[in-house]
């Protein structure tokens, strides 16, 4: 089978996913084709199996935006022709599935057509997809997909009362591949903390959406009663919030390590002792998932579809978004237990491996051969 796999090349979420997907795909024998602004963050274009194709805009003064949804139509019809793909797979739903919608009536002007799944990653339906000036293209975009799937319960019933949808939608969660959670070379500790101190961890793409606030005064609170160091891992608009706050707090500059992107994460998350996630929204939380799979425990927020991952009191623990005191009493609780600290890392290993790749690969695969089997039906008759 052959795949046109629509995506961000960032890292957040959604690109990670789709890239992860992409390539186990491939590793079984696909031939997958990305299509996207940018060489994706994870993708091992090494694979002769993968190929990626760069959407071009061409930029002209008459244009006060570059037009990115007209250029990724263009070249998903072009690649679709050209490399003669069986399915077309979106991740997030604009501009992903609605320039693939576009691409698909100009393969029908030329009688010929494949079918397109799309999946829902979360801030597409719970945030950015809200907007008015986008919420009918998604609800059309989605309503057009030959199948919908959605990366948690709680996305599904998100999107459900958000908007009026005539699919179905099938949950596949996210997945991991724990294989990789298990470093050649481990990390140094001592690179980040001294032999007494605990290590706290986030990482995130530092929009307001994590409340990296939270996150922040948290470790000011833990740190007060326990010996430890925080980590922060990603960029984004929010870096400024925590310059600002080690500016209010210069007690704590040394104490506070921001890395930036980092490529090998799970040899960090490793060290870590536990994983801080207080979102406001979050459809799922690959990045809880992520701390686990090196099992480190997480302490969360109950947004979305966290409580899906996190498992209150087996995992790590949650409270409602906002409320830093009850975070910071569990992060000290946990932190001032050892035997409690080496049960919760544990257990978060092991529910990990709930949602280990070998899992959820094959419901995608099944997922394809069905929409496959209902498009060739539909378009025959
Ligand atoms: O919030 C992010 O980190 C980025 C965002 C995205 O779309 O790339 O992540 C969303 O998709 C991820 C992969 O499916 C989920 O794990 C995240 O929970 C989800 N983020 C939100 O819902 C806020």
């Amino acid at each position: 089978m052959k795949i046109g796999i629509l995506c961000y090349p960032t890292y957040g979420g959604s690109g990670i996913v789709a890239t992860e997907l992409g390539m186990a795909l491939a590793n079984k024998g696909y031939e997958v084709h990305f299509i996207s602004s940018n060489l994706p963050a994870r993708l091992d274009i090494t694979n002769p199996n993968i190929f990626f194709h760069k959407v071009n805009v061409q930029t002209y003064p008459l244009f006060q935006y570059q037009p990115y949804d007209i250029a990724l139509s263009s070249m998903i019809y072009r690649v679709v022709n050209l490399y003669k793909l069986d399915l077309l797979h979106a991740h997030y739903a604009i501009p992903y599935a609605y320039a693939a919608f576009t691409a698909k009536q100009m393969l029908k002007e030329e009688g010929k057509d494949v079918p397109l799944v799309t999946t829902l990653h979360g801030t597409d339906i719970t945030l950015v997809g809200q907007h008015p000036s986008y919420k009918h293209a998604v609800e059309f975009s989605i309503n057009q997909s030959d199948a919908v799937t959605s990366v948690s319960e709680s996305l599904k019933r998100d999107t459900l009362k958000f908007f009026n949808i005539k699919r179905p939608i099938e949950v596949i969660t996210n997945f991991i591949d724990n294989r990789v959670f298990t470093p050649e070379i481990p990390c140094q500790r001592n690179q980040f903390a001294q032999n007494d101190e605990k290590i706290l961890i986030h990482v995130s793409n530092l929009r307001p959406v994590k409340r990296v606030g939270d996150v922040l005064q948290i470790f000011k609170n833990v740190q007060a009663k326990i010996k430890s160091k925080l980590i922060i891992i990603g960029e984004g608009p929010d870096m400024e919030l925590i310059n600002q706050f080690l500016e209010e707090n210069p007690e704590l500059i040394n104490k506070v390590r921001l890395l930036g992107k980092v490529n090998d994460l799970y040899r960090i998350l490793e060290l870590s002792d536990v994983f801080l996630l207080p979102s406001e929204q979050e459809s799922f939380g690959l990045a809880a998932l992520e701390a686990m799979a090196a099992a480190t425990p997480v302490i969360s927020s109950n947004a979305g579809g966290i409580p899906e991952v996190n498992i209150q009191g087996v995992t790590g623990y949650l409270a409602e978004i906002g409320n830093v005191e009850t975070m910071s009493n569990y992060t000290i609780k946990l932190l001032s237990n050892p035997e409690l600290l080496c049960e919760m890392k544990v257990n978060a290993k092991a529910q990990a491996e709930t949602f280990d790749l070998t899992k959820i690969l094959p419901l995608y695969e099944e997922m394809y051969k069905r929409t496959l089997q209902t498009f060739s039906k539909t378009t025959k008759s």
